[in-house]
């Protein structure tokens, strides 16, 4: 490698190969415990647990180390209002046509239609926006780089950090999401990437079985050893 400054990685804990296999037993036990949930309770979050899941997520890797993200987390009653009504609207007329019925067939197994409660009713939504221009300092404008797979792996880590604290999420996107920019008064740089909605899950939440049925590994997965 060409000379760069650095340091020694200190932080790295290895451990044996048999508690290496026990912690990703573990993981995939704990991770498989997230489900998409649409159904919330208004029970409250303290902003410190969303804090350090968005710090948790705000370590991803990414282009450059251009960390070309920027969370917006609403727990404010007269914003979540207004992102329920205008996400309302573009869902309307999405499900009265202008998905087409493959997207409308595809979807009628996890039983969604226009009515977004949850988007009032959760305690906090995240909403999670790209930036074209950037760089390692807030400040900077430069060209961002792999935007979009930075972006979606930080959200990956956040998902998974909401998840470990106790909290079930869902991904929404209602589209076209540039009213999230308005409301959420980010700047033309700024490019909303998806709305997580974060909380309690509701009593009589359900997981619909279309949601569980998930490809073997030997269907997700090829070794070449
Ligand atoms: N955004 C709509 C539709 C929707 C689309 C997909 I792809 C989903 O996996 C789920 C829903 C909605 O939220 O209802």
């Amino acid at each position: 490698m060409k000379a760069h400054d650095s340091s020694p990685l200190t932080d790295y804990i290895e451990y044996s190969p048999q508690e290496m296999l026990q912690r990703s037993e573990h993981f995939y036990n704990e991770i498989k415990r997230r489900h998409s949930i649409r159904s919330f309770s208004d029970k409250k979050v303290s902003k410190e647990i969303i804090e350090n899941c968005i710090k948790a997520a705000a370590t991803a890797p990414s282009g450059a180390n251009h960390q070309p993200w920027h969370f917006v987390a609403i727990s404010n009653d007269d914003i979540k209002k207004q992102i329920r009504e205008q996400a309302e609207v573009l869902e309307r007329s999405f499900y009265q046509g202008r998905a087409g019925d493959e997207w409308l067939d595809a979807l009628k197994p996890l039983g969604t239609d226009d009515n977004k409660p949850y988007l009032t009713h959760a305690p906090w939504l995240i909403a999670i926006f790209s930036e074209k221009k950037g760089g390692i300092h807030a400040e900077d404008k430069n060209t961002n780089y792999y935007v979009h797979e930075s972006v979606g792996i930080a959200t990956g880590f956040l998902i998974n950090a909401l998840h470990s604290s106790g909290l079930v999420t869902l991904t929404h996107t209602p589209k076209p999401m540039s009213f999230l920019s308005k409301i959420c008064n980010r700047g033309e740089n700024d490019r909303a990437y998806m709305l997580l909605i974060v909380g309690y899950p509701a009593d009589d939440a359900s997981v619909p079985h279309h949601a569980q049925v998930k490809k073997s590994i030997n269907e997700v997965c090829t070794f070449l050893s």
